[in-house]
């Protein structure tokens, strides 16, 4: 029997488990959880249903969990961050964060024992972490710069609030959408560099206007796999922003009931547009919305080339800015988010964000406070004039917390760099990403370079190599990089990645200083 065969058999593991117990039913099971332990608990319990609230074993480091909120538009202030920080910062060396590619936060070391006391905390600062992980939809994504940008189409952040407000509950948890196939992912895009890679979500909403009036495109099927990745494709349909909300419910009703269960390796939303033909998806999504979608504006509004927020940059609010901040490789620990919270209250309106670079920007900071706030001291490690080859860096978990891993990514990605930088001069960024394994996580596929952990070879001997992307392109007219070499042992990388920035990026050997002695 063929693997797809043997898979409509019988429902899958997957399939099993929500079937016996919904995901979100633990919720009422933490106090329980935390007074017998997690070695305790039942394992699927432990190692699957707990994901519905946002809490990930991680099998790397057995008892310290990893927890992932929801930050629609990427946005978290203050109070919220210090919050944050506080959870980590109890568990010591074992405590860090890490700001993800969906512009969200996870920590890492949690333990299970305080989970009802870490979910009380959020409670207080309004953050919730539910269904953030399994077949629920992932963080809503935005334009980083909503409401800043002098030049944007339209403000995204309330429209992200609603579309999880809907999904979640009002982040209290919400059974109808907890039992999809598959994750599901949502963007919005309001200015005109398509900012949250769009077309690599399962469904995207893009700025068209249509007879004069503004409104969005529709993308749907976008999404990356170990078996197969695709940029979404148009649904031929454009919403006024006051339909977005219902357009999503709509999609995500249509998917949940007639979505492929068989085969989790086939349950993304695409392969089901693939099974229904587009027209029959887009049929049964009027069916499930109560009217007739309006044929989608002939051309997007996304006109620009994608910018990276890094730096200091004026708002359209007359004497008011925004500070882009570089993070390395997202990480951050319990000092850091206490420094990025005060610097939120202290110099703008406590209000900081994460971009998909997994980055900091932190808005509405005055004229007269911009050369104190450039002058604090973490700005030298989180700089606003990275170099370039850092400045474009973005890493996946990889082999530290996460199981699925072929490789170490964030650390060897920032060691890579510091060599590179050391040999090469280069005058404008290259956007290198780094994912453990074919998941994508680390969106290899968007970047100019983009690292896949896999399995190599060499002298005979297994070891921990690359598969190189390149090509992809980001903003207007977006597609996605391919595999163009398979393989490189990660001890060979230097000198490849080294050749690869000379040949494409005009990357010139930094002349060595010879030192007498
Ligand atoms: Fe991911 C599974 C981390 C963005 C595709 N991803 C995982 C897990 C949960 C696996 C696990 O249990 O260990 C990873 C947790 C590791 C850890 O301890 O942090 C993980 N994914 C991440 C994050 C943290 C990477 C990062 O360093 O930023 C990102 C969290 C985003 C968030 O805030 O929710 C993250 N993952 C992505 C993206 C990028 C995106 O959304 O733009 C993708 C590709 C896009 C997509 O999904 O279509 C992605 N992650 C996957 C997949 C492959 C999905 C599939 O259809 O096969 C898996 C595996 C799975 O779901 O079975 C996965
Ligand atoms: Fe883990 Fe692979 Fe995702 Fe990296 S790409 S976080 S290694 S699942």
């Amino acid at each position: 029997m063929t693997e797809d065969a043997i898979a409509k058999t019988s429902l899958n593991k997957f399939e099993k488990l929500k079937k016996e117990k919904d995901g979100l039913a633990v919720k009422a099971e933490l106090a329980q959880f935390a007074s017998i332990g997690w070695e305790a608990m039942d394992d699927t319990d432990r190692e699957h249903r707990l994901k519905w609230l946002g809490v990930f074993f991680r099998p790397v480091t057995p008892g310290k969990f990893m927890m992932r909120m929801r930050l629609p538009n990427g946005i978290i202030n203050s109070q919220q961050l210090r919050t944050l920080g506080e959870i980590v910062e109890n568990y010591g060396d074992d405590g860090c964060a890490d700001i993800t590619t969906r512009q969200n936060i996870q920590l890492r070391g949690v333990r299970i024992e305080d989970l009802p006391d870490i979910f009380n905390k959020m409670q207080q600062v309004g953050l919730t972490s539910v269904q953030s992980g399994m077949d629920n939809v992932r963080n809503i994504t935005g334009d980083p710069i909503a409401g800043l940008d002098a030049d944007e189409l339209f403000d995204t952040r309330e429209l992200a609030s609603q579309i999880q407000d809907m999904i979640t509950g009002n982040g209290e948890g919400n059974l109808e959408f907890t039992n999809l196939p598959r994750k599901f992912n949502i963007a919005l895009s309001g200015g005109r560099d398509n900012s949250i890679h769009a077309e690599i979500n399962d469904l995207a909403f893009i700025p068209a206007y249509k007879d004069e009036q503004f409104g969005f495109n529709v993308l749907v099927g976008g999404f990356f796999s170990a078996k197969r990745c695709d940029a979404a494709i148009p649904l031929n349909a454009w919403v006024a922003p006051s339909d977005v909300v219902a357009v999503c419910r709509a999609v995500l009703e249509v998917y949940r009931d007639n979505g492929l269960r068989a085969n989790r390796q086939k349950s993304r939303l695409m392969w089901l547009i693939d099974e229904w033909g587009l027209e029959k998806f887009r049929t049964e999504v009027e069916k499930q919305l109560g009217k007739t979608l309006v044929s989608a504006a002939e051309k997007d509004a996304i006109d620009w080339e994608k910018r990276d927020h890094i730096g200091v940059y004026s708002q359209k609010q007359p004497g008011l800015n925004y500070v882009g901040l570089h993070i390395p490789v997202g990480r951050l620990f319990a000092q850091d988010m206490f420094d990025l919270a005060r610097l939120g209250e202290v110099y703008g309106n406590s209000e900081i964000r994460f971009s998909v670079e997994q980055n900091v920007i932190i808005p509405n900071i005055a004229d007269s406070r911009l050369k104190a706030l450039l002058n604090e001291p973490i700005l030298a490690r989180f700089s606003i004039d990275p170099e370039p080859l850092m400045r474009g860096l973005v890493s996946c978990t990889g082999a530290q917390f996460c199981n699925f891993a072929l490789i170490e990514t964030k650390n060897r990605a920032l060691k890579e760099i510091a060599f590179l930088a050391q040999e090469l001069e280069l005058s404008r960024p290259v956007r290198i990403h780094w994912t453990g394994c074919p998941n994508s996580c680390g969106q290899p596929q968007v970047a100019d370079i983009g690292l896949m952990g896999t399995k190599a070879r060499k002298n005979g001997k297994p070891v921990e190599g690359v598969d190189i992307y390149m090509g992809g392109t980001v903003g207007k007219d977006a597609h996605l990089g391919t595999c163009v070499t398979k393989g490189i042992s990660c001890e060979d990388l230097q000198p490849v990645l080294r050749d690869l920035l000379i040949e494409h990026f005009q990357a010139k050997p930094r002349e060595k200083v010879l030192v007498s002695t």
